[in-house]
């Protein structure tokens, strides 16, 4: 088995940053003082902050026209486990991992709970896959799964739903997620009404699969592969499918799958008002579903959505507490940095939200006074959280620098060796 991440190095590259890192903890300490905020309160809530990594996240992505394999990708999801715990080795914050079947395959759950019991890691929420045939395939899903005209297809996507309970029950997973690629390629081809209610219906009976403890996510887009009409195209038809299905069925919000200058984090807030907000998928964009890196590129996006969590968190809304979840596609880094930077990016948004004075904020807006409400958002937002992100993985054992010591380990070179000839990362992306 390739190695973790070694705890002496670890430390000894700590040993080297803690100095400066104690001086700009108390200096952003004494600052954030000035605002009656104790910084080691803010601290502590990072440390238990946690968001889960995608399996196949950790192998490289690619386009319709091409993948460039990175050195020593992980073959399958034992490897990807091996990848996923020095994520979380290094970060401190990933101990979650969300698998997606059939991408992921295996033979003895009870063999992968003890494989990841080993590596201190849980899983996350489980996501079906009816989007692509698989070899040999009986039933096709080329014109959609839960929603297609076809009763054979759809059984065949129910009962892989079902199935994914299952595989969720031995990991002791708590959630099911499901995207579906189904919907239209030309005005006219389907009946937007009738394909609703077909998916209704198969959703149903998954829904009836459903362990009491268990919470069903709903995953919209609005295009792609289908780009006329797609079946849970937005929030919209998203809601109205988590509340037809009833309390345990819930929304998931994908970053990546709106329309342009969409407010995302109106959204979100709409989601928890009506307690259906079940988890998200992070990435950032500029164009579209283009799973980049999260808060690359808009960063103040992700602290606003943040600002709505930590709001819901400080109010202590009803039935509030998604499932965090990177959805990227790593297609020029090394999977392992892009996904501890990110993991580090949606932990400071949620850092910075932690800092805004929401008593102040309230009454600014009671108040109507909208430049003052927008600069104490700007406020938090411009802190540099860093120290407490730095801290938080210090004092759980993590790198307070991350990429730098990853970079020392030589563990992607060490992979190369131990991984020989992989050249797919088992995403179906060719
Ligand atoms: C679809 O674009 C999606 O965001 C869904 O979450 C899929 O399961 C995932 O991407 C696969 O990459
Ligand atoms: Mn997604
Ligand atoms: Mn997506």
């Amino acid at each position: 088995m390739t190695k973790r991440i070694d705890k002496g190095l670890i430390a000894e590259e700590n040993a080297k940053l803690e100095g400066f890192l104690k001086q700009d903890y108390e200096a952003l300490g004494a600052k954030l003082a000035r605002e009656n905020i104790n910084i080691d309160e803010i601290t502590a809530k990072a440390e238990e902050f946690q968001i889960a990594v995608p399996s196949w996240g950790t192998g490289t992505g690619g386009t319709r026209f091409a993948r460039f394999p990175g050195i020593g990708e992980p073959r399958n999801i034992w490897e990807k486990l091996e990848d996923s715990a020095v994520i979380n080795d290094l970060s401190q914050c990933t101990e979650r991992v969300s698998p997606h079947f059939p991408w992921d395959k295996v033979d003895d759950f009870k063999e992968l709970k003890q494989t990841s019991d080993a590596l201190d890691l849980k899983w996350d929420s489980i996501n079906s896959n009816t989007f692509q045939d698989q070899a040999g395939q009986e039933h096709s899903f080329k014109y959609g799964s839960l929603s297609n005209t076809s009763a054979e297809s759809r059984d065949l996507a129910i009962q892989h739903n079902l199935d994914c309970i299952e595989y969720g029950k031995a990991l002791d997973s708590k959630t099911l997620t499901v995207w579906v690629g189904d919907g239209s390629n030309h005005p006219g081809q389907q009946h937007f009404q009738g394909a609703f209610e077909r998916y209704l219906e198969s959703m149903k009976k998954i829904y009836a699969g459903l362990p009491s403890d268990w919470e069903l996510h709903i995953e919209h887009k609005m295009f792609e592969p289908a780009f006329y009409s797609t079946i849970i195209q937005d929030w919209g038809s998203n809601i109205l499918a988590a509340m037809e299905l009833g309390p345990q069925a819930k929304s998931l919000v994908d970053l990546g799958h709106h329309a342009p200058n969409v407010n995302i984090e109106m959204i979100v807030s709409r989601l928890i008002q009506f307690k259906k907000l079940g988890g998200f998928h992070f990435n950032d964009s500029k164009y579209g579903d283009d799973d980049l890196d999260s808060g690359s590129l808009h960063p103040y996006q992700q602290f606003l959505i943040f600002n709505e969590l930590v709001d819901a968190e400080y109010r202590k809304q009803e039935g509030f507490g998604p499932n965090y979840m990177l959805d990227q596609s790593h297609n020029v880094t090394d999977p392992i940095e892009s996904l501890v930077n990110s993991a580090a990016s949606v932990q400071r948004s949620y850092v910075s939200a932690l800092i805004v004075d929401r008593e102040k904020l309230t009454e600014y807006q009671n108040a109507n006074d909208a430049l003052m409400c927008s600069n104490t958002l700007k406020k938090a937002f411009t802190t540099d959280v860093s120290p407490i992100l730095e801290m938080a993985r210090l004092r759980k054992g993590g790198a307070i620098d991350p990429i730098a010591v990853y970079r020392k380990s030589g563990y992607r070179a060490q992979a190369g060796v131990e991984r020989p000839n992989s050249g797919g990362n088992g995403s179906g992306i060719v």
